[in-house]
């Protein structure tokens, strides 16, 4: 079995081209929780429904978050009579908040709501949240501490950011089919998705079980790298990075996650970085690492997934 690390929108490219090379008997796609809040009395889990709509090949192409075709009349209604807009749902995506909310109303884990509505979009794969309990990110600004939407959107990224708390990692309650497939001994290998490494795929390790599993691990971990030429491909990782004084490179994407990783695959633009990352003790996978469309995650996926078979079977 492989299991996937994924955020928000290279975690999603990356999860369609690991899912058009692996069944889903093989694949689980684990996904960060830790951006979900409670907005207009809506349970609103982004990383989850990204990674969903992508999966579904519904999500809105320009933004990455949200569905395509999308109408904004419940926005424009909203605004008319004085509601918060701020945080954009569009008249589709309305239909998974408002199943979600219900579901978890009625006592429905998060993990089976999203097996649910992944189903129904016609997804084979297992998408399964980091936490079935709330684990939340609050950001440390040089405006204070924020909650991550209020950072993320409302203020469009701009705080300086000093250090992140992921607020009910420590008791998180794994879905029970994590758990399984944690404790089933036949993952073979993780892969970590050119996610943001702070927000998106820091918050997945924070919780316990998972962490230890990673470090307790007999498989390869594998990750992208989401710094392409010093920048990230999308959201604010490299702003972040310089902010916390890491060099906004491959490379420091490398020191930043440290003896998490066994294998990275960067890309050509900083194929010069590769021997520098193989004397941290990593092996190094150079290729086209820019997912602009399906076939090249799914030709993405297939080099990642031989490259940690290669990594699995020198173990
Ligand atoms: N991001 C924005 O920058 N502006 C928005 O108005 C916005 C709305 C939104 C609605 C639903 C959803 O699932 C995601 C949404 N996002 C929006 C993206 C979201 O903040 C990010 O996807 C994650 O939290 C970070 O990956």
């Amino acid at each position: 079995m492989i299991v996937a690390l994924a955020g928000g929108v290279g975690g999603a490219r990356l999860a369609v081209g690991l899912a058009a090379v692996l069944s889903p008997q093989i694949l689980t796609i684990v996904v960060n929780t830790a951006d979900d809040f409670e907005h207009l009395g809506f349970a609103i889990s982004p990383d989850l429904d990204t990674v969903m709509y992508t999966l579904a090949g519904v999500a809105n192409p320009a933004t990455g978050w949200g569905r395509a075709q999308e109408t904004w009349n419940f926005m424009l209604a909203l605004e008319q009579v004085g509601g918060d807009t701020w945080f954009k749902l569009g008249d589709r995506d309305l239909a998974v908040h408002v199943l979600r909310t219900l579901a978890l109303r009625r006592g429905a884990s998060l993990s089976e709501i999203t097996r649910v509505l992944a189903t129904r979009f016609g997804i084979r794969h297992p998408v399964v949240p980091m936490s079935d309990s709330a684990v939340r990110t609050r950001v440390k600004t040089d405006c204070g501490e924020l909650a991550f939407q209020d950072y993320f959107v409302r203020r469009s990224c701009r705080p300086r950011v000093e250090g992140f708390r992921f607020v009910g990692s420590r008791k998180a309650r794994v879905p029970a089919v994590l758990l399984r497939i944690i404790r089933s001994g036949k993952v073979r290998a993780v892969v970590i998705c050119p996610s943001n490494p702070y927000v998106s795929i820091a918050p997945i390790l924070s919780v316990p079980t998972i962490g230890a599993w990673i470090r307790q691990r007999d498989f390869p971990v594998i990750a992208v790298s989401p710094i392409v030429g010093g920048v990230a491909l999308k959201g604010p990782a490299d702003k972040m990075m310089r902010e916390l004084g890491s060099a906004a490179t491959a490379l420091g994407v490398v020191r930043h996650y440290g003896d998490w990783v066994d294998g990275w695959v960067i890309d050509h633009q900083d194929a010069r970085l590769k021997r520098v990352i193989e004397r941290q003790g990593k092996a190094v996978l150079v290729t086209d690492t820019v997912m602009n469309n399906r076939s090249k995650s799914t030709r993405l996926a297939k080099r990642v997934v031989a490259f940690a078979q290669a990594l699995g079977s020198g173990k």
